[in-house]
């Protein structure tokens, strides 16, 4: 077995922790390896893929939901965070699992979901069977809106709508009370202000650490602090529910939460695991907070701003073409940023994402350019990258053309709306699911042409991607020239390169409108990344002192001094000796 240091020597002095130089692979389990035929990927199809993994260079994954779950939001909605659902496995695949990748030199994140937990919890379940519970003030509890009766509309406790479509409130008639879900109704929200709650959270969060793991992927973690009173939300036109989001994200005790939870959990034990917080809104200003080493709250958080250019006025479901320059700009405000105090997790995808080749770059005629061009803007630039299974071949949307296809419960409740209360019609919204559905990044893993994919001999759970004929494993694995390698030379580049991990960020040609170049500097060496944002050839001045430098990496096989055309990336290196 390989010992893995929790901290290694930079230079003379400073001890700092390894995941600055890690790279990170996501693995959504239920599409990713079916080991029994069943359609749906599990933990052994995971452990066969192991050195899938250790060749691509990664050293850790985080594995999506693998709790027992009945899988309302797949896996999201957690019912016993102790115990792995069967459709995954057994607890004993699970150790098996995390031995083979500490065997191989890779670490082992879990998905940490506690914002909710399923309505299938125990808790909840003690919680609902009366108001006298001692577990009652472990979830959000509400009367009915003075002068309303439970049950009629407008009688919701505030009104907040739902991330998956309607009122965050569900009546429960034996009690008359209303529940908090700013998920589905079947993802109670906990009521993070009871000290139990908070108790028993950590004391799960233990038994994982003891059992082994690495650290933890926290889901919606900005949303655990509310402010207690509740209050309604601003109206916008238009909707029918207020904006909830000021009074449930980042509320008065979220910094306390954290450092609390960082006390309890890793107290005595710090750089040994790695933690990063989901926080859909979070501003630069809040994150820089968080992710402050001194603060000890969290090693860094996933921002959703670059992912949030191209909503239009009413959110995800109204996409609005986004202009590279944007794109660009705000990349390079959150290297700023975070930059000096903090630390930045950079992605392109997760299971909640259409596919970045087919959303910022050319799935067609530019598949190859664009899937590395994007890889290269964003696998250069100071932080931690994240790479979503499948991205490492250039996976693409799948565009389904009909609502029977679709299984995410955000898109299916959306259409219902979409058709039902706000009189759309059904053509014109499948357009918008084919481009922004979060089902875009869960059909099955792509591993070989075969009628399954190499994913499954049985049906799976969510169709195929038609184009594994063409973008599969098979067909990259060891081919000089494919996507998979290209994403292999960026991340042994990390590796080797200490300038990728350490160097300062400076934007350079903020004006240009496709082109996104930067700079990463060390007192030792300097790098300078070049790489068009656009289908089209676009002429470019060589900053002074770079011509003839050395070439490190690039997606074309030659170079034109001045030049890059349709998707060219192209990294130079320099020492200051
Ligand atoms: O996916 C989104 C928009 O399409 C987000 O609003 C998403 O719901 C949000 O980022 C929170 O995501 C996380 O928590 C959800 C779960 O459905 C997502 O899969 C998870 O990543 C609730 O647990
Ligand atoms: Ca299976």
């Amino acid at each position: 077995m390989t010992t893995i240091d929790p901290v290694h020597l930079v230079g003379e002095t400073a001890l700092e922790p390894w995941w600055r130089s890690a790279v990170v692979y996501q693995v959504y389990p239920r599409s990713f390896a079916d080991s029994n035929g069943d359609g749906i990927g599990d933990l052994r199809g995971l452990i066969d893929r192991v050195d899938y993994l250790h060749e691509l260079g990664v050293d850790i994954v985080w594995l999506s939901p693998i709790y027992a779950s009945p899988h309302d939001d797949n896996g999201y909605d957690i019912s016993d965070y102790r115990a792995i659902d069967p459709t995954f496995g057994t607890l004993e695949d699970f150790d098996e699992l995390l031995h083979r990748l500490h065997a191989r030199g890779m670490r082992l994140v879990m998905d940490l979901v506690v914002n909710h937990t399923s309505d299938e919890h125990a808790w909840f379940r003690e919680s609902t069977s009366s108001v006298d519970s001692p577990q009652r003030d472990w979830y959000w509890w509400r009367p009915p809106r003075p002068g309303f009766r439970a049950g009629e509309l407008g009688a919701e406790p505030t009104n907040w709508g739902s991330f998956f479509s309607g009122s965050t409130w569900q009546l429960d008639e034996k009690s008359g009370e209303y529940y908090l879900h700013l998920f589905s109704k079947k993802q109670p929200d906990l009521n993070w202000e009871n000290t139990d709650v908070r108790a028993a959270v950590y004391d799960m969060m233990r038994w994982w650490v003891d059992r082994g793991v690495d650290g933890f992927r926290m889901d919606v973690i900005n949303l655990i602090s509310k402010d207690p009173a509740l209050p309604d939300g601003e109206l916008s036109a238009g909707s029918s529910y207020g904006d909830g989001f000021p009074h449930y994200s980042a509320g008065p005790r979220i910094h306390e939460f954290l450092q609390e939870m960082n006390r309890e959990v890793f107290a005595g034990r710090p750089g040994v695991y790695l933690t990063v917080g989901e926080m859909p809104g979070v501003t630069i200003e809040q994150a820089r907070l968080f992710t402050n080493p001194e603060r000890k709250e969290l090693d860094m958080v996933f921002q959703f701003e670059h992912v949030g250019l191209d909503h239009g006025p009413r959110g995800k479901w109204d996409p609005r073409p986004l202009p590279p320059s944007a794109l660009k700009a705000s990349l390079a405000r959150w290297q700023d940023g975070l930059g000096e105090v903090g630390w930045n997790s950079l992605y392109w995808n997760n299971h909640d994402q259409p596919r970045a080749v087919s959303r910022f770059g050319d799935d067609g005629e530019h598949w190859f350019e664009s899937a590395t061009a994007l890889a290269t803007a964003l696998h250069l630039q100071k932080g931690t990258p994240y790479i979503y299974q499948g991205e490492e071949i250039g996976m693409t949307n799948v565009a389904f053309d009909s609502i029977d296809d679709y299984r995410d419960i955000e898109t299916l409740n959306y259409f219902t709306e979409a058709v039902g209360e706000l009189g759309l019609d059904a053509d014109e919204v499948m357009p918008v699911l084919a481009s922004t559905s979060r089902d875009n990044a869960r059909t099955p893993m792509q591993w070989t042409a075969e009628p399954g994919a190499g994913f499954s001999t049985g049906t799976p759970w969510i169709g195929l991607n038609p184009n594994r004929e063409r973008i599969n494993v098979l067909a990259q694995r060891g081919v000089p020239g494919s996507v998979f390698e290209y994403y292999k030379s960026l991340i042994a580049l990390r590796h080797e390169d200490a300038t990728v991990v350490h160097g300062e960020f400076e934007l350079l040609w903020p004006e240009h409108p496709t082109l996104f170049a930067y700079t990463r500097t060390t007192a030792a060496a300097e790098l300078l990344v070049l790489v068009n944002l656009g289908g089209a050839t676009e002429a470019f001045e060589t900053p002074p002192g770079w011509n003839g430098a050395e070439l490190v990496i690039a997606n074309y096989s030659d170079a034109k001094e001045g030049e890059l055309r349709p998707w060219e990336a192209r990294v130079l290196r320099r020492t200051s000796a």
